[in-house]
């Protein structure tokens, strides 16, 4: 028999970027993603132009939600994400919410509820975040995000916030 351990999780990664050409970087952490070791890409969103949350004072983001299904425990998904990060020029700056090249995280991963220091699974900030939920809901319409609902019914509650899906 198949042993459990082996059976793939399906998990849903938000991407965002705001500098050094944000398409361009958002295209390069697909292929990135998509080529790590235990992932396959299940689903990518249209990528979406969004207003910045938190401070003003930063050029607007682009933003976009994959899926796909991985045998990667999830702090293992996490390294092989911040390795993209940081391939792509982002620099940790320490100002909070402040302009980044890439931004990967982790929104949902299986059913699972993860609370641990360096990862909070699902994101904390997904239920009213539109750049998160709609292109979440254009690939995964019937998703149930672990503890807080249909995803249908999150961004029914979510006003979009200026966000707009490019052609
Ligand atoms: N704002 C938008 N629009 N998109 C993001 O991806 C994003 N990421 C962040 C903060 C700084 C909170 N604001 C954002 O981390």
């Amino acid at each position: 028999m198949k042993s459990l351990e082996s059976v793939p999780i399906i998990a849903y990664i938000g991407l965002g970027s705001n500098l050094a050409t944000p398409v361009a970087q958002i295209r390069s952490a697909r292929a990135a993603i998509a080529a790590i070791n235990g992932v396959q890409e299940l689903a990518f969103s249209g990528l979406y132009h969004s207003l910045p949350m938190g401070p003003q004072d930063q050029p607007d983001y682009i933003n976009a939600v994959m899926a796909i299904a991985t045998d990667l425990p999830p702090l293992d998904l996490l390294q092989g994400l911040q390795k993209i990060e940081n391939d792509q020029g982002r620099v940790r700056t320490g100002q909070h919410w402040g302009a980044r090249t890439l931004d990967l995280d982790i929104l949902i991963y299986g059913d699972q509820k993860i609370d641990q220091p360096d990862l909070t699974v699902p994101h904390k900030g997904l239920a009213d975040r539109s750049f998160v939920l709609y292109p979440l809901f254009e690939i995964a319409p019937h998703l149930v995000v672990p503890g807080k609902g249909r995803v249908a019914d999150l961004v029914a509650a979510c006003p979009l916030a200026g966000l707009k899906r490019l052609d």
